[in-house]
């Protein structure tokens, strides 16, 4: 179980971040974690497989990446520990696999509605939501991207490195400039944490705020999101858990304060409403076809969404 634990504290500690990476390191640390098990009773493994599977879900309560990497991965049925093994093994090969080719396909996806000149304005650090922005300058067209800073991790520090790393012309603003810069943006392309069964999006903090700023500037809103970003749990009318980090990213040494009280949420809620397509490996969709997507492409019965809804992860 050291394995997991290790892979969970880089989770949680967003040493490893990202929907989407998160969701395949989850897939891979389930994945060695079966191999090295060594247990003759399938009802035992099954049992360690589902305690480990518990550990990771409880790192970051929000992404619905890592739920539904956990389920694909967990999805088999047998009596056989080796049986059951290899195909833990085939699925989180396949889940890892899937999840890097749709961030490519969403790149060529997106990209075509990147017009020659465009200025881009990006929150946070999506790698989806970059590979749109990477397909489009690859292809020849010149583009401005204006990214926020994305306090409190800075994770908009990481965008930058990468578009400087490919050569992309880039303003860095902080987060409450945005609707200043709003006027010179032509899109906006973001990522996802979560889309919901009505098309809304729960995206890194200050999200929403981007989105309301672009609605008033009538500027196109775009998000950047494969279909594993897509919540089950939402067609069961569940609301999605927003994540409230330690107040000490937004306020170090809080302690020597009595009457400070410091809010972190880690996401907010865009309504489906301020967007105007989700780019998703499949095809670009307006947000309210999210629940056919979650019907039809991630395949989910109701009576696993409803199961799913419960507190407790269990598997087929
Ligand atoms: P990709 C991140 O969450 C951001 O909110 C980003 O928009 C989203 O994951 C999707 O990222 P965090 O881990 O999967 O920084 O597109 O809290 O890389």
């Amino acid at each position: 179980m050291e394995q997991i634990l290790e892979t969970a504290k880089k989770i949680s500690s967003m040493e490893v971040r990202g929907a989407g990476r998160i969701a395949r390191a989850a897939a891979a640390a389930l994945r060695d974690f079966a191999i090295c098990l060594h247990m003759q009773d399938a009802g035992d493994f099954d049992a360690e497989m589902r305690k480990a599977a518990n550990i990771l879900l409880a790192t970051r309560p929000t992404a619905v990446s890592l739920s539904n990497a956990i389920r694909m991965v967990l999805r088999y049925r047998s009596n056989d520990v080796e049986e059951a093994k290899a195909a833990i093994v085939s699925n989180a090969n396949r889940f890892i696999q899937n999840s890097e080719m749709a961030v490519e396909r969403i790149g060529e996806i997106g990209s075509r509605r990147i017009r020659n000149g465009d200025t881009i304005l990006t929150h946070c650090n999506s790698m989806a939501a970059l590979s749109i922005i990477e397909k489009a300058s690859k292809s020849g067209k010149g583009i401005k991207v204006i990214a926020t800073e994305s306090r409190p991790r800075w994770q908009g520090r990481l965008t930058i490195g990468m578009l400087e790393e490919m050569g992309i012309e880039t303003e860095l603003i902080v987060d409450s400039a945005v609707r200043s810069a709003m006027n010179d943006v032509d899109l906006v392309v973001v990522g996802a944490d979560v889309i919901t069964a009505n098309g809304s999006l729960v995206n890194k903090i200050g999200t929403a705020q981007i989105a309301l700023c672009a609605h008033e500037a009538r500027t196109g809103f775009m998000v950047a999101a494969e279909t594993y970003k897509f919540s089950p749990k939402t067609i069961m009318g569940e609301l999605v858990q927003i994540e409230e980090r330690n107040p000490e990213e937004v306020l170090p040494g809080i302690s020597k304060y009595k009457h400070i009280r410091v809010r972190n949420p880690a996401f907010d809620v865009t309504p489906h409403n301020y967007i105007d397509i989700i780019c998703t490996e499949v095809g670009t969709i307006p947000p309210e076809m999210s629940y056919l997507i979650i019907k039809e492409k991630l395949g989910w019965e109701m009576d696993e969404a409803a199961s799913a809804s419960s507190a407790s992860y269990s598997h087929d």
